[in-house]
């Protein structure tokens, strides 16, 4: 298959400007197939507007279309995802912009510069491009969500490219609403969250690297992101709408992220000190003022988080949770991604997915234990592209008795061709 970026809005896209000529004579390794499918929209059904039926105690079906028909294929899914995209952005994350009219890069140093212009307004930002591994390349990169490296380790051979997320929307509380360069450009009152305005960050990252393969070296095709916490949230985001990332690596992102709001909500009932989207929503700006509406009965969705996850699938997402910290909702996000997996199963590329539980460590300070087994395989596989250890992995150190992933996911899993 080709990569063809599956396109989130319906929205035309126009073409970057190059500031350099990019000609490569070196190819990327090959490996497993991690691109989406190409979407035809003209065939996709259409999405019915409203919220639809509740869906309570149970995660919404994947298999299903808002208008009632069964996905049965993999072109049927490449559409499902689409709409999941639209629902999503509709109601808890906001608008996220189609490529703006130019981009344009260059790089010195280790300093990648950026300018994006649009509707006669335009921004520029930089990220530094880290330990560059040595030789001719092309290299793979992970993008890190903040200035200070990535919180997990990140191997020699791969470069780390830091992302000051907080530049492009700011999260400091209720007042940073609207605030950062995002907003510079597509207005202060724009419908998207920090979450998809960080997520468009990453995508003109994705451009700029495009435009200066020649200079930095890097493989755009050969790209991860990641990010700890609130940062994972924004890892985990910019996986589902980005589709040229080839590996998602969120690490404790918890409620917001790798959590679903369903279950978080029923471990509250339960009695836990977990956050909810009633909470979340007083803390920070992460999401659009649209969810506002739906924090108080989250069954009203058409989605939960993990569907924001299945957009990332068939590529490869690697999931890493923290038993020790409640807050974050530890059965919400087993049950939460227990029950993407199945949308990895269903394309029959279980070894594209991660999930992983573990304790003994403090908030966003890597465990060893998942490391050489795990994370190493993860980069491996899909940024490196060599052949090595196992990449199916659903694991956690507690057991969740009190949870049963079957009931809370009563559909059928088909096996999409
Ligand atoms: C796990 O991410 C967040 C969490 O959602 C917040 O409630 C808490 O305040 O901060 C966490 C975080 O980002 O820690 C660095």
């Amino acid at each position: 298959t080709t990569a063809q970026p599956q396109v989130p809005t319906t929205t035309a896209r126009p073409t970057t400007t190059l500031v350099t000529s990019v000609v490569s004579s070196t190819t990327s390794p090959s490996g497993p197939a991690v691109t989406n499918p190409p979407v035809n929209p003209g065939t996709c059904p259409n999405t019915p507007s409203g919220l639809g039926t509740p869906v309570a105690n149970q995660l919404n079906d994947p298999f299903t279309f808002h208008n009632g028909n069964k996905v049965t294929s993999k072109a049927d899914w490449a559409c499902r995802q689409r709409e999941i995209s639209e629902l999503l952005q509709r109601y808890e994350l906001g608008t996220l912009p189609p490529k703006p009219s130019s981009v344009t890069a260059s790089f010195s140093g280790s300093t990648l510069s950026i300018s994006v212009s649009e509707g006669g307004k335009s921004i520029s930002f930089t990220v530094s491009i880290n330990n560059r591994p040595s030789g001719a390349g092309p290299h793979p990169a992970i993008i890190n969500f903040g200035t200070f490296g990535a919180s997990l380790p990140v191997p020699a051979a791969v470069a780390t490219i830091n992302f000051n997320n907080d530049d492009i929307a700011q999260q400091q509380g209720g007042s940073s609403r609207g605030r950062g360069k995002f907003y510079d450009l597509y207005g202060s009152s724009h419908s998207a969250g920090a979450l998809t305005a960080w997520a468009w960050g990453v995508s003109r990252i994705v451009d700029a690297l495009e435009l200066t393969q020649a200079q930095t070296g890097i493989d755009p095709t050969r790209l991860g992101v990641t990010g700890c916490s609130r940062n994972g949230k924004g890892a985990i985001v910019a996986g589902a709408f980005e589709p040229r990332i080839a590996l998602t690596l969120p690490q404790e992102s918890g409620a917001g992220g790798s959590g679903c709001w369903r279950i978080a909500t029923w471990q509250k009932n339960n009695g836990q000190n977990v956050q909810d989207s009633t909470q979340i929503v007083q803390e920070n700006v992460w999401f659009s003022p649209n969810f506002n509406s739906y924090v108080n009965n989250v069954n009203q969705l058409p989605f939960d988080h993990h569907l924001l996850a299945g957009l990332i699938a068939p590529r490869a997402l690697y999931v890493m949770e923290n038993v020790d910290m409640e807050w974050l909702g530890k059965i919400s996000t087993y049950g939460c991604m227990g029950i993407a997996r199945k949308q990895w199963e269903a394309l029959g590329v279980l070894d594209n997915f991660g999930y992983s539980q573990v304790g003994g460590n403090s908030h966003c300070s890597f465990p060893s234990s998942q490391q050489g087994s795990e994370l190493n395989a993860f980069i491996d596989k899909f940024l490196l592209k060599r052949s090595g250890g196992n990449t199916n992995i659903f694991r956690s150190t507690q057991t969740h008795s009190s949870f049963n992933l079957n009931n809370w996911s009563p559909w059928a899993v088909p096996s999409l061709n």
